[in-house]
């Protein structure tokens, strides 16, 4: 089945928050933020605003009928700064007036009278001093002490990795609309209608009952909207609760790149031991996550990064140990994977650095230490393990041998380009991490036509969720999958929705809809079993009926008043985790993969081209390998993003500098790989997700962490006296001053540049 929102996409009729049709006497929000990244707020100075034409009214902290606070983990947050501020971007004022560009003209107006204070933007600085979110997390298992004195080579190193900017092609925004009685009805651009809900509750200070938050669709979310859509709707909800006016903000680009926080860069320090087979024995980490100056998510992403710090790996004996370091930044957030690759690109780190020492490829390291079934995670759950099977099926299915000698003979004849080839396998856990966040509902309408409705906890941002749920329902019924409607994300249908996070979306709310669907459909076989149809009574199994069969059978259930409505309640079983001994079995399943890629490195220029990524991929058994397929791709292309091009630029003041698109530089349509190759695992295993068919949404950004490593590895081609820095990302930039920096032992650049010609 295509995804049932290509058509009104591609003809641009798709209803996004800034499509909406706006009612009359709406007011338009913008929000004054801070130029300082640190400092105590004296005074903030409106009167030359408010002398701005179209100007309604400013609002400050002081305003707020309910509290001043939006923090989801941790209480540490407000809504508008009171006192201090903490980040460039930090908002202070919100202005309203008749229209957007007067609401905009009368915020540059506005001044801040802030004494500044120091400005720590290096987490590893926030650590020394103490400025921690939560205290440290530790995972262990075996003795690593022990174990280290038993390896024949022990390797110590440092990692670091930036963040990334979501750049969701929608902005972030908020429409809010006043009810009867006070309530307040909020449209709001964002991946988690109750938190948004709960945030709005907060700082008016109403009950979450008098709130509804609708949620048509998103232009893309990536985690961004996870936790940071609430600031803008708790704003104009508060615009809204004080001028009982409907109220809309929708950021510009620039504004959202610079209030917003992005993924953690962490920085990271490691300690690897190995065998004389390569076998690791023993690994330590200590993880420093940039958290920005607030907790917004991070204490879970940090979490998440020890969860994943060994990758696909078994390694009996591990200390890790994760910081969250509280900077001067906007405060960081969700980003796909959620902290996970961070810890992933730390592990390649340490076996590049290995494999580099013993003289031996990187593969070798990775594919001795793969997980197999029954070995333990560091967290305790126990491994049912499809890496080396991805491992296996990707080197038959690719010619790992050939690739290998492809790439010498290439870089034997070259000496201009160099290519690299690396491989990239890849365990992601599926769940929250949080026992309880793994949770859904579905709500099934099935109207006397026959056709229907469906709404869900699950919010459509372009991962094809909704055409995944109209797929459970429509075959569960047996009918037309145009017979099946999936409404908008509202909290007055569906509460305490968990996110649409975690990769669990459609698995959370698929099996919501596979029950409520099973509900309805035992009933309406009891009304086919009392009409005398054939094999009434006769199979205790609901079979599917056909079209008209299925509207005759609605219509009768109907007459004898049997309800064709259910909501059905779904809970992942078995997952639960103890932080008292950081053991448990927090995810569902595992989603495994593995991936070759190829690069091809200009080493005039530093500039570099993926060649192809070749990836096994464990889909479990796909449910729809178009939206499936769609989601290798585009992680692949967005990990490959945060690994090669995508750099953010904080200066020492905390001003974002590649706060734009001139700046800060995406994948286009030059810079995807020229080819991705997508395999699915062969396997049988069952698993806990919908129809067998598994979390398909964070995982493929992992592979692009392979990327690094293969422009690595081209580096080294060129210049076999350089050990580059595991610094990502690994932009143009960065491998000119690799291709031409001298070892201490060897020529410097002039002898590098003269010898590559001399072999030419
Ligand atoms: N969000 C969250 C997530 O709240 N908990 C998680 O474990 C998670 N994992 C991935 C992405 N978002
Ligand atoms: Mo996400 S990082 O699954 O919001």
């Amino acid at each position: 089945m295509k995804n049932t929102d290509a058509p009104a996409h591609v003809r641009g009729e798709s209803v996004y928050l800034d499509d909406l049709p706006l009612l009359q006497g709406t007011l338009f929000a913008c929000v004054y933020d801070s130029p300082v990244a640190h400092g105590v707020l004296n005074h903030i100075d409106l009167v030359e605003a408010l002398k701005t034409p179209g100007v309604v009214r400013i609002i400050t902290a002081k305003h707020l009928i309910g509290e001043n606070q939006i923090g989801g983990i941790i209480a540490d947050e407000p809504l508008l700064a009171d006192g201090h501020v903490h980040f460039q971007g930090m908002p202070i004022a919100l202005v309203l007036a008749e229209s957007d560009e007067a609401a905009r003209e009368a915020a540059k107006k506005i001044k801040a009278d802030i004494t500044p204070l120091e400005i720590i933007t290096d987490p590893r600085i926030a650590c020394a001093k103490n400025e921690l979110i939560i205290p440290p997390k530790r995972f262990r298992l075996g003795d690593p002490a022990a174990a280290f004195g038993r390896c024949d080579y022990v390797y110590e190193g440092r990692a670091d990795v930036n963040g990334q900017e979501h750049l969701y092609i929608e902005t972030q925004g908020a429409y809010t609309v006043p009810m009867e009685g006070g309530g307040i009805k909020v449209y709001s651009s964002t991946q988690a209608p109750t938190a948004v809900q709960r945030a709005v509750s907060k700082v008016t200070g109403l009950p979450m009952h008098r709130i509804e938050v609708e949620v048509g669709r998103l232009g893309g979310g990536f985690g961004g909207k996870e936790d940071q859509a609430n600031p803008w709707a708790a704003l104009c909800a508060v615009a809204t609760q004080l001028t009982k006016r409907p109220v809309k903000y929708s950021l510009h680009r620039m504004e959202d790149m610079r209030m917003t926080g992005k993924r953690h860069p962490y920085s990271a320090d490691y300690k690897i031991g190995l065998d004389k087979n390569f076998k690791i024995l023993a690994y330590e980490a200590v993880f420093y996550q940039n958290a920005g100056a607030a907790a917004d998510l991070s204490p879970a992403v940090l979490e998440r990064t020890l969860f994943h710090c060994t990758n696909a790996y078994f390694i009996p004996n591990v200390a890790a140990t994760a910081y969250s370091c509280r900077t001067n930044l906007p405060p960081n957030t969700a980003f796909r994977g959620f902290g996970g690759p961070q810890g992933m690109f730390v592990i390649e780190s340490a076996i590049a650095h290995a494999a580099e020492q013993l003289k031996a490829p990187a593969s070798i390291i990775q594919q001795a230490n793969l997980l197999k079934t029954g070995d333990e995670f560091p967290y305790g759950q126990k491994a049912e393990s499809e890496a080396e099977n991805s491992w296996l099926q990707a080197e038959r299915h690719f010619d790992f041998e050939k690739l290998r000698q492809e790439v010498e003979a290439f870089n034997a004849e070259n000496t201009f380009f160099k290519r690299g080839l690396a491989f990239m396998p890849i365990c992601f856990g599926i769940s929250f991490t949080k026992t309880a966040m793994n949770q859904a509902r579905a709500l099934v309408h099935v109207y006397t036509d026959g056709s229907v409705a469906v709404s869900t906890g699950a919010v459509e941002m372009g991962q094809g969720v909704n055409t995944k749920m109209q797929q459970v329902a429509a075959q569960i019924f047996g009918i037309p999958a145009d017979m099946v409607k999936i409404h908008t994300t509202n909290t007055l249908r569906i509460a305490n929705t968990s996110p649409s996070a975690a990769s669990a979306t459609a698995d959370l709310n698929g099996k919501a809809v596979e029950m409520a669907c099973r509900a309805i459909l035992e009933r309406l076989d009891r009304v086919r079993a009392g009409m005398g149809a054939v094999g009434a009574g006769a199979s205790p199994a609901p079979t599917a009926p056909d079209l008209q069969n299925w509207q005759t059978t609605v219509n009768a259930a109907y007459l004898q008043r049997i309800s064709l409505s259910e909501h059905a309640h779904y809970a992942t079983p078995s997952v639960h985790f103890d932080w008292e001994t950081a053991k448990g079995h927090p995810f569902a399943y595992h989603v495994y993969g593995l991936a070759a890629f190829q690069v091809t490195l200009d080493c005039l220029r530093g500039r570099y081209e993926v060649d192809f990524v070749k990836t096994v991929h464990d889909f479990g058994t796909s449910m729809n390998t178009a939206v499936d397929f769609g989601q290798i791709e585009g992680g692949i292309v967005q990990g490959v993003g945060w690994m090669t091009m995508e750099e953010l630029v904080y200066d020492a003041a905390g001003k974002l500098r590649s706060n734009a698109l001139s700046t800060y530089k995406i994948p286009d349509i030059y810079a995807v790989p020229k080819q991705i190759d997508i395999e699915p695992l062969v396997t049988d295993r069952e698993n806990l997700a919908i129809f067998n068919s598994k979390a398909v949404g964070e995982p493929p950004l992992l592979y692009g962490i392979g990327a690094y490593f293969a422009i690595r590895n081209a580096v080294q081609a060129f210049n076999g006296s350089v050990s580059p820095a595991c610094d990502a990302p690994f932009t143009p930039e960065k491998v000119l001053m690799n291709l031409y920096a001298a070892h201490e032992k060897e020529p410097g650049i002039v002898d590098v540049y003269r010898k590559a010609a001399e072999n030419r």
